[in-house]
């Protein structure tokens, strides 16, 4: 295959437009703010944005209640605004992925005022209703504690309409045909205005059958199918990264057997139990929800992310090990969210604890799948409690120690800037981090760059080596003739671990030299073949194995296993 497919080795940066850069003075982050920031994200070397919703919306679940696909909220600029957007970022090389929230609208959607006002219109049947209240209105809720049910009553309409999420957005009818086709006419539009795909909220969600009468909904996988054929047909480099966080059985009912499907997942199974792992130092369930997701077709990629900006979903974890997680990361009441997650910013759950952050940037970085990163992760930054539920981890970019962090000339941000003590703008931002070699962002910078010459990890295989000690994970790629070793000492303490790397063949000589692209300390096997390490605590090592000739052997062709 030739490597065309640029999801496969990409670094992808999550950013929300009304917390980024306020250009106008009026509190809010704005298309031009963004524009003004894209040298940032050039040089920080991140090759796609992922950009939160950004359309008309009521703004009560952060831009996921949409009331018009076809414009921009006038609080972040004008669709002129958006495509000098778009454009600077093509100018740098950067792509541009946007939410595509089609599972349900705000109820404030045209569609659906028309739909609740008139039982004749077309709109009533894009959208679920029931005469009746239905009997599991009480069940299947997304936000345990602060949603209280699936179905509501509208007084207009006189009858009950489904909503998975919110009381305020009502689901589509996504089964319908027109719905379907609609859904296609909002991803051409926002294709030709200069996007390369879409980050699609809720997926299993909007596949599933909908209605009073569904007892357990019906995913209809072939939906899938028909969204990617779309966008293809538009625009050969197009991508759909799924949002689904369902069990590895059903990866690749959503990847498709033949690649038919989702280009993208985020990987779910290997965030949670890469937290369990950091928070027990226990590397053998990652290692297994590693293994677990592996099967995918070869032009199918995961999404890797530590945070994002909902909560941190553990609901997949046993009862167990969701306690130690909560003990490690989250242990009071307000930093947990929805029975089931933590709500907190990574620097935060991790103490700011500069090894930690590496290590847990390290492993994203090199785990199989394309690094998905969350904006401000890259400086540390903290999060604020006082906000409601997952608005803790959503405040403004901190660019400075000007007031308001450089966000705003405003003295009033929409979202308060977090101000002082340890994760203040004070002491975190962008600005002083760019001055000292050694800060976060810099060595965030440098990884970025590294990440980008290791096309191993996105296109090839992995191996896990036994490395006989849960707490050390051993992982090694093969491709193209080329092969990279990683090491990650997840524990607390300094470890000792002994290994052979695992090539065969003409290939075992190659195993002998590990040349460390990091930092000096290389490692030569012993007679035996097998290396010898000690990694300090919460250490890590990227290693070429078999030394820096290895673009002069790489082959151009994919080679079969050995
Ligand atoms: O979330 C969709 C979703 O399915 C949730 O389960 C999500 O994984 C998380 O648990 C919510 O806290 C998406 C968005 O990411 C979220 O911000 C929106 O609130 C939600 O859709 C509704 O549009
Ligand atoms: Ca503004």
């Amino acid at each position: 295959m030739i490597n065309d497919l640029w999801y496969k080795n990409a670094v992808i940066y999550c950013v929300s437009v009304g917390t980024f850069m306020d250009s106008n003075g009026d509190g809010i982050g704005d298309f031009k703010g963004l524009v003004r920031r894209l040298d940032y994200l050039h040089g920080l070397g991140v090759t796609a944005i992922w950009l939160m919703p950004f359309q008309v919306s009521p703004h009560r679940d952060d831009g996921y209640d949409v009331s018009d696909y076809y414009g921009v909220d006038p609080r972040y600029g004008t669709i002129g605004d958006f495509v000098e957007f778009t454009h600077g970022a093509k100018q740098r090389g950067i792509r541009v992925l946007i939410d595509l929230v089609v599972n349900h609208t705000s109820d404030k959607h045209a569609w659906f005022r028309e739909a609740r006002k008139e039982p004749n219109s077309k709109y009533r049947d894009w959208y679920v209703w029931s005469k009746r209240k239905p009997p599991r209105a009480d069940r299947g809720m997304v936000f345990p504690g602060v949603q209280k049910s699936t179905w509501s009553y509208d007084q207009e309409a006189k009858a009950w309409y489904f909503h998975r999420f919110y009381d305020f957005q009502p689901d589509l009818n996504t089964s319908n045909p027109e719905v379907q086709a609609e859904i296609l006419k909002i991803m051409g539009f926002w294709i030709q205005l200069g996007v390369s795909g879409f980050r699609m909220d809720a997926v299993p969600f909007i596949i599933a059958t909908k209605g009073p009468n569904v007892g357990k909904p019906k995913e209809q996988y072939d939906m899938l199918r028909g969204f990617r054929e779309f966008l293809q047909w538009r625009q050969g480099d197009s991508i759909v990264l799924a949002e689904a966080n369902v069990l590895p059985e059903t990866d690749m009912e959503y990847f498709g057997a033949d690649g038919d499907r989702m280009h993208m997942m985020f990987n779910f199974q290997v965030n949670q139990n890469l937290f369990y792992a950091l928070a027990a130092a226990d590397t053998r369930p990652l290692i297994k929800a590693m293994k677990a997701t592996k099967p995918r077709p070869v032009t199918a990629q995961w999404g890797m992310f530590l945070r994002n900006h909902d909560e941190l979903d553990l609901g997949r974890l046993t009862k167990q090990q969701r306690q130690k997680v909560f003990a490690e990361f989250g242990p009071k009441p307000e930093m947990q969210l929805y029975e089931r997650g933590i709500r907190r910013r990574l620097a935060p759950m991790l103490d700011g604890d500069r090894r930690r952050l590496e290590l847990a940037y390290s492993l994203m970085f090199t785990l199989p799948g394309t690094p998905v990163l969350r904006y401000g992760d890259e400086l540390g930054m903290g999060d604020d409690l006082k906000l409601p539920e997952r608005n803790c981890a959503r405040t403004p970019m901190q660019w400075s120690n000007e007031p308001h962090g450089g966000f705003t000339k405003s003295d009033k941000p929409h979202v308060p800037v977090i101000s002082e003590g340890p994760y203040g703008f004070e002491h975190i931002n962008a600005a002083i981090q760019r001055r000292h070699p050694d800060s976060l962002l810099n060595w965030t910078e440098r990884i970025i760059r590294m990440r980008k010459e290791v096309p191993e990890i996105g296109w090839g295989d992995f191996t896990v080596i036994p490395s006989r000690d849960p707490a050390v994970l051993l992982l090694r790629y093969d491709w193209r003739n080329n092969w990279v070793l990683f090491v990650h000492n997840l524990d607390a303490k300094p470890r000792e671990v002994a290994f052979s790397v695992g090539l065969k063949g003409e290939d075992a000589e190659h195993g002998k030299l590990l040349v460390n692209l990091l930092a000096e300390d290389h490692s030569r096997a012993d007679m035996n073949g097998r290396h010898r390490l000690v990694i300090e605590a919460y250490g890590y090592r990227w290693y070429r194995i078999g030394g820096l000739d290895y673009l002069l052997r790489r082959s151009e062709i994919d080679q079969p296993a050995k």
